[in-house]
C-alpha cells in the first residue's frame, strides 16, 4: 500500500488527508490526524473523494474549433490569437479569468504573465464572487488583506458570531470543531446572524434572523451601543487605531438604540439586546463571516462595521478573539498572495503603487508592468459583450453557470472573438462556447500548494498518472508564453521552483512592509518542498541568513502594529445600506442563493458521485409555507420563479426555515445538469 499526503480540494477549510492505494488498485482516503485544520476529520465531501477521482467525461486532448489537436498547435493556436488581438488593439483587449481552484504556482504563473509581460492587469478571479470584499475590507482596516485569526482562536473563544455563513454545510469540518468546543465548554455561546434557519442554527445559543441585507445596521448599532456603554478597551484604540470618533459617531447618527436597530434589522428588541449584551460581556468574541456579507453591493462595509467592533473592544490579535472571513474555495487565500484580482499586483503589492510597480518588474525583470487595474469579472464580461475584450482564456472556474446575470454572460461569450477555455471536464456550460479547450490535470494528479482561511499553506500531492495528454494549468501557461517570445522567463521544471519564486518575491525589498512574507521559503530545496509540513504565513526569516531559521504567525498583530502607513489600524465609518434591489409590487420576494450540504459549485466533481447526489438530488426553491400558500404552491410542486431577467422553473420546498418573504435557491445546478434550475440568470451583476 502506498500512501500519499495531500489536502481536500473541496472548500477552504483545507484539510488534510491520507490517500491510501491498496496493491488491488483500490483507493482509500481519510483525513490525516496530524493536519491542524482538520487533526483527522473530513466532512461528507472529502469523505466521499475517492468516489470520483475516475471521472467519466474527462477532457484529454487538446482542441482547437472542435479539432482534436497537438499540444504544439493548440499552445501556437493561444499564443498566436493572443499576440494578433494584443497587434491590433493593444494589450487591453486581451484578458484571463481565473479561479480560486487554481493552485498558488499556476496562479502566479498567470498573473506574471499577464501583469509583467502582456503588460495589463486584466486578470480576475472567480474570488471577486466570494472574496473581494472582505478583501477591501481588511485592507481599509489593516492596511493589508490579512486574516488575523487562526483555527485554534475558534476553540478558545467564549463567543463565537457567524455573520452570513452556512458553516454547517459549506464549512463542515470548522463546524464540527466548533460543536465540539461547545460540547467541551458549555459557556461558549453561538450567535447565528442569518434570514434564513440554516443547519448552523442547530448549534446557535441565538438565530437573529434579520431582514436580509441590513447587517450592517445591526453592527453600526452594536458599535454605538458598545462606545455609550463603557466596552470601548481605550489604550488599545488610542495607541493602535485611529478613526474611532467618526465610526462611532456615524453609527450613532444611524442606528443609536436597539429599537432603532430592532426595527432597521426586522428583529424584535429583546434579541438584539441579548447579541449586544452578549458581545459586550465577553472579551474572547471570535466572528465569523462569509457570502451572507461578502456578496451585497455594500460587502466591504459589512465586514468594516463588523471589524469596527472589534477594533473599539480590542479583541483581535489576543487568544480567541478577532474578525474571520472565512474563504470559500481551496485556495481562495493563494490567489490572493499572488495578486489574482484586477486590482492586485503580486505579493500583497498594490498595482497603482509606482513603486511596487517598479520592485515587481524588478523581481520580475519583466519587459512591463500593469500600472493600471484591470477589469474586474462582471466588468470583463460586460466589456467582452461589447466587443472591447476580444480573446479571453478562462480557467478552472464555470462562469456560465456561476456568474450573475448568466444569460448576459452567455451572450458575451458567444460575441468574443476566441474564447480559450482550461478545464479537467470535457463537458460543462462555459466549454460549451469555447473555440480551445485545453486539458488540464486537476486534484489527485497536480502538484502545488493552497493556502486555507487560517493562512495554511498545504501540499496537494499527486498519487494519480495524468489522464491523457492532460497537463497542469502552469505547463499550460509556460508553453503560451514560451510561444510568445517570453522563454526565459517561463521556464520552470516543476511547482517547486515556482514557489521559490513566488517566496522570493515576498521578501523582495519587503523589509516588514508588508505582513506577507514567506522569506524563510526562498531556499527549500526541491525535496524540503515536496515533504513541506502544513505551515501559516507569515513565516519571516529570523535574520537576513536564511539559515537561521524562521518564525510564523499563529496570529496577527499581536504587538499592536498594522500595516497602514500610521502603523495604526483605521476604524472606517459605516453609512448603512440596503441592497440596491428592495422587494417591488412587481417583485415581491428577495432571492437568495447558497449552497447545499454535499454539492460543490456547479457539480463538475460531485454530481458524478452517487453517494453524495443523494442529499439533494435536484434544484429546489425553499419557500416559507405563507408565502406559498398565498400562491397556491404545494411542497413538491414545480414552480416558476421570475424577474425581469428571466425565469427557472423547479421544485417548491416548503419550510419555515425561511424567512417570509425570502426564497431560497441552490447554486449548484446549471444547465448541463438541469435545463431549467439556472439560478444565477435572475441574480442581478450588481457590484460593490
Ligand atoms: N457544500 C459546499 N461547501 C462549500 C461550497 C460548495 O459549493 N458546497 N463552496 C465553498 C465556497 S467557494 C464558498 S464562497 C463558501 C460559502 O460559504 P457560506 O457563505 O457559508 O455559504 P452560502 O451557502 O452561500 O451561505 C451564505 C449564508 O448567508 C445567508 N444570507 C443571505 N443573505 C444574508 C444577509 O443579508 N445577511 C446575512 N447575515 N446572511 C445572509 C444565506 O441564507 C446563507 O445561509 O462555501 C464553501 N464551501
Ligand atoms: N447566485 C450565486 N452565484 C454564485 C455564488 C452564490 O453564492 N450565488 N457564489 C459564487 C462563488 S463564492 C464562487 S467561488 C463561484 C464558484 O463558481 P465556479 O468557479 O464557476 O464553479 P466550479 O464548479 O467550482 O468550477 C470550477 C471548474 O474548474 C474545473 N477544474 C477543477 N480542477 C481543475 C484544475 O486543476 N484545472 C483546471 N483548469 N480546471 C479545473 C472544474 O471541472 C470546473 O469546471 O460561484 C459564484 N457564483
Ligand atoms: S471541510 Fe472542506 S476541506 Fe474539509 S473535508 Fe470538507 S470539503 Fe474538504
Ligand atoms: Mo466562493
Amino acid at each position: 500500500m502506498k500512501t500519499t499526503r495531500s489536502t481536500c480540494p473541496y472548500c477552504g477549510v483545507g484539510c488534510g488527508v491520507l490517500v491510501q492505494q491498496h496493491n488491488d488498485g483500490e483507493v482509500t482516503i481519510k483525513g490525516d490526524p496530524q493536519h491542524p485544520a482538520n487533526l483527522g476529520r473530513l466532512c461528507s465531501k472529502g469523505t466521499a473523494l475517492a468516489e470520483t477521482i475516475d471521472h467519466p467525461e474527462r477532457l484529454l486532448y487538446p482542441e482547437v474549433n472542435g479539432e482534436r489537436v497537438d499540444w504544439d498547435t493548440a499552445s501556437t493556436a493561444v499564443a498566436d490569437k493572443f499576440q494578433q488581438v494584443i497587434a491590433d488593439h493593444g494589450p487591453e483587449a486581451v484578458a484571463f479569468y481565473v479561479s480560486g481552484q487554481l493552485l498558488t504556482e499556476d496562479y502566479y504563473v498567470a498573473n506574471k504573465l499577464m501583469k509583467g509581460y502582456i503588460g495589463v492587469a486584466n486578470i480576475d478571479t472567480n474570488s471577486r464572487l466570494c472574496m473581494a470584499s472582505a478583501v477591501a475590507a481588511h485592507k481599509r482596516a489593516f492596511g493589508e488583506d490579512l486574516v488575523p485569526c487562526s483555527y485554534e482562536d475558534l476553540e478558545a473563544a467564549e463567543l463565537i458570531v457567524l455573520l452570513g455563513s452556512n458553516a454547517a454545510w459549506c464549512h463542515p469540518v470548522l463546524y464540527q470543531r466548533i460543536a465540539a468546543a461547545k460540547e467541551a465548554n458549555p459557556a461558549l455561546k453561538i450567535v447565528l446572524i442569518d434570514p434564513r434557519r440554516t443547519q448552523t442554527a442547530e448549534i446557535a445559543d441565538l438565530h437573529l434572523a434579520l431582514t436580509p441585507g441590513s447587517d450592517a445596521f445591526l453592527f453600526n448599532g452594536l458599535l454605538a451601543h458598545l462606545a455609550d456603554h463603557g466596552f470601548s478597551a481605550n489604550d488599545f484604540f488610542e495607541q493602535h487605531t485611529q478613526g474611532a470618533e467618526e465610526a462611532v459617531q456615524a453609527a450613532r447618527e444611524q442606528s443609536g438604540s436597539t429599537a432603532i436597530v430592532a426595527k432597521q434589522c426586522g428583529l424584535d428588541e429583546t434579541s438584539v439586546e441579548r447579541f449586544f449584551a452578549l458581545f459586550a460581556s465577553t472579551e474572547k468574541v471570535v466572528s465569523v463571516f462569509s457570502q451572507g456579507v461578502n456578496q451585497s453591493s455594500s460587502g466591504a462595509d459589512k465586514g468594516n462595521a463588523l471589524i469596527n467592533c472589534h477594533l473599539l473592544t480590542g479583541r483581535i490579535g489576543k487568544e480567541g478573539a478577532g474578525p474571520f472571513s472565512f474563504t470559500g474555495q481551496p485556495n481562495a487565500m493563494g490567489g490572493r498572495e499572488v495578486g489574482g484580482l484586477a486590482n492586485q499586483l503580486a505579493a500583497h503589492r498594490d498595482v497603482e503603487n509606482p513603486a511596487h510597480q517598479k520592485q515587481v518588474q524588478q523581481f520580475w525583470q519583466s519587459p512591463t508592468i500593469a500600472k493600471q487595474q484591470g477589469l474586474k469579472a462582471v466588468d470583463l464580461f460586460e466589456a467582452m459583450h461589447d466587443g472591447k475584450i476580444k480573446v479571453v482564456w478562462i480557467m478552472a472556474t464555470n462562469p456560465a453557470v456561476s456568474l450573475p446575470d448568466s444569460g448576459f454572460v452567455r451572450e458575451a461569450l458567444t460575441r468574443c472573438e476566441c474564447v480559450v477555455v482550461s478545464d479537467c471536464v470535457a463537458k460543462n456550460d462555459t466549454l460549451d462556447y469555447a473555440d480551445i479547450r485545453l486539458p488540464a490535470l486537476t486534484w489527485g494528479e497536480r502538484d502545488g500548494t493552497v493556502t486555507n482561511s487560517d493562512r495554511t499553506i498545504s501540499r496537494q500531492r499527486p498519487f494519480l498518472e495524468a489522464p491523457g495528454e492532460a497537463k497542469q494549468d502552469w505547463q499550460i501557461l509556460c508553453d503560451v508564453a514560451k510561444k510568445m517570445g517570453y522563454a526565459s522567463a517561463f521556464h520552470y521544471q516543476n511547482a517547486g521552483e515556482i514557489f521559490r519564486e513566488h517566496a522570493a518575491l515576498s521578501w523582495y525589498g519587503n523589509e516588514g512592509k508588508h505582513c506577507f512574507d514567506l522569506g524563510a521559503l526562498t531556499s527549500l530545496s526541491p525535496a524540503d518542498y515536496d515533504n513541506l509540513s502544513p505551515i501559516q504565513w507569515p513565516v519571516k526569516r529570523k535574520s537576513s541568513d536564511v539559515s537561521m531559521g524562521w518564525e510564523s504567525s499563529k496570529r496577527l498583530f499581536s504587538d499592536g502594529k498594522f500595516f497602514t502607513k500610521s502603523g495604526r489600524a483605521n476604524f472606517i465609518p459605516i453609512h448603512s445600506r440596503l441592497p440596491v434591489s428592495t422587494p417591488s409590487k412587481t417583485y415581491p420576494l428577495v432571492l437568495n442563493t447558497g449552497r447545499v450540504r454535499d454539492h460543490w459549485h456547479t457539480l463538475t466533481r460531485t454530481g458524478f458521485s452517487q453517494q453524495l447526489s443523494g442529499h439533494k438530488q435536484e434544484a429546489y426553491a425553499e419557500i416559507h409555507p405563507t408565502d406559498a400558500q398565498k400562491r397556491g404552491i404545494e411542497e413538491g410542486a414545480m414552480v416558476s420563479i421570475a424577474n425581469q431577467l428571466g425565469s427557472i422553473c423547479v421544485r417548491a420546498k416548503l419550510s419555515t426555515d425561511q424567512r417570509a418573504g425570502s426564497v431560497f435557491v441552490p447554486i449548484h445546478w446549471g444547465r448541463d445538469f438541469s435545463n431549467t434550475s439556472l439560478v444565477s440568470q435572475l441574480v442581478d451583476a450588481v457590484t460593490d
